[in-house]
């Protein structure tokens, strides 16, 4: 509030797709200036980005050391997504600036793709699809798939909130889980693989949910998918970056592994011809979240973070490494 009564404006940049929770959510006394990419960007004058005071990130955009040094003000970015890999949030701690994202609210959804993402790989439900709309059922029945989830054992590459939400599916289908972190998790009994190639030779399918970031890059490499041998099926709903791409695509060629179900991949939105073209391969375009539901519910709390701090109250979800002091 400001002295003479009428509340302070605050200037937020909201950087990345426009969508309606973000748009309309905000109250009458802050101003919005909204870019929708990087290219965008470039064109904020240094007056405006000398005002902005909070940012909103939200969708798949950059928020590195550069873009942030152009706005000095800035006291917090509500990122939208449970993953900040792509924030760069050593500069924000540095800087005071605190970050938030969007934890928990969409965690069951991300499990539901995961799981469904799981079963059409093994059962081949796109395949089986494209061959009934191709007319072929009146004259054959289509092959048995030779993979199924009755006599498979999965190992969680990550054990969080999704991880977990995931292996109580796994449960619900009776198929085994053990997983790999580099910490047990808290209070899950699941057997613990502090070394991941270990689990990838004692399982034929491994199911990645684990931050990006350089923690993680490329862990799934050639030498993980020759443990996981050729009944394997790698699921992929983390980042493009935890999986040697590369290493992948010979693996399915060579039949060093059986299949793959990726919902995340290296240089989204670019996909590798290779992969497009193999069929034992199921591809979705990054929508592990994306139910208008979940999206809204991560939407609104990209708000209610900034609505929060500048109400001078402490952010629902701020992130372990800007953690809030003194409020
Ligand atoms: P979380 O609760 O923080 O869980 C992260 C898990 O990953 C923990 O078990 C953690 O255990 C493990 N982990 C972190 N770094 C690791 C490393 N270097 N090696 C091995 N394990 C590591 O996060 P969450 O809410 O479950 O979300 C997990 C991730 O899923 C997000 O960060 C995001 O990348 C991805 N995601 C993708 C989509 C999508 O649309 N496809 C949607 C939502 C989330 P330790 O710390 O003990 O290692
Ligand atoms: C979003 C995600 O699809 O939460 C995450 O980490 O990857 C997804 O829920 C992503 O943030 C796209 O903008």
């Amino acid at each position: 509030m400001a002295a003479n009564g009428s509340q302070e404006k605050v200037d937020v940049l909201i950087y990345g797709p426009s969508k309606p929770v973000i748009d309309n959510g905000f109250p009458a006394n802050f101003v919005l200036h909204k870019f929708e990419n990087k290219h965008d960007l470039s064109r904020m004058t240094p007056e405006i980005a000398g005002r902005i005071r909070g940012v909103a990130v939200t969708g798949l955009v950059q928020a590195d050391a550069v873009m942030l040094a152009r706005l000095p003000k800035t006291e917090m970015v509500s990122s939208f997504g449970v993953g900040y890999d792509h924030i760069d949030f050593k500069y924000a701690a540095g800087h005071n600036i605190i970050v938030t994202n969007t934890p928990d609210v969409l965690t069951e959804e991300v499990a539901d793709t995961a799981l469904g993402l799981l079963i059409a790989t093994v059962r081949e439900f796109i395949k089986a699809d494209r061959y009934l709309r191709a007319g072929h059922w009146s004259t054959q029945a289509f092959p048995l798939s030779p993979g199924s989830l009755r006599d498979r054992k999965v190992g969680m590459v990550g054990m969080g909130r999704i991880g977990q939400a995931i292996a109580r599916r796994l449960d619900a289908s009776l198929v085994p889980v053990v997983y790999h972190s580099r910490n047990p998790a808290k209070g899950v009994a699941y057997k613990h693989y502090p070394n991941l190639i270990e689990m990838a030779k004692d399982v034929d399918t491994l199911i990645a949910i684990t931050p990006g970031g350089a923690s993680t890059a490329k862990m799934i490499n050639a030498d993980v998918l020759k443990a996981l041998g050729s009944r394997g099926i790698l699921i992929n709903v983390a980042r493009g970056s935890v999986v040697d791409e590369e290493a992948l695509i010979a693996a399915l060629k060579d039949g060093t592994i059986m299949a793959a179900g990726l919902d995340v991949f290296a240089n989204e939105p670019q996909v590798p011809d290779a992969l497009k073209t193999m069929q034992n391969v199921v591809l979705l375009p990054h929508i592990a979240s994306a139910s208008v539901t979940t999206r809204n519910a991560m939407d609104q709390l990209v708000v209610d973070n900034l609505k929060l701090w500048f109400a001078g109250k402490p952010p629902l979800t701020p992130i372990a490494e800007t953690p809030v002091k003194g409020r």
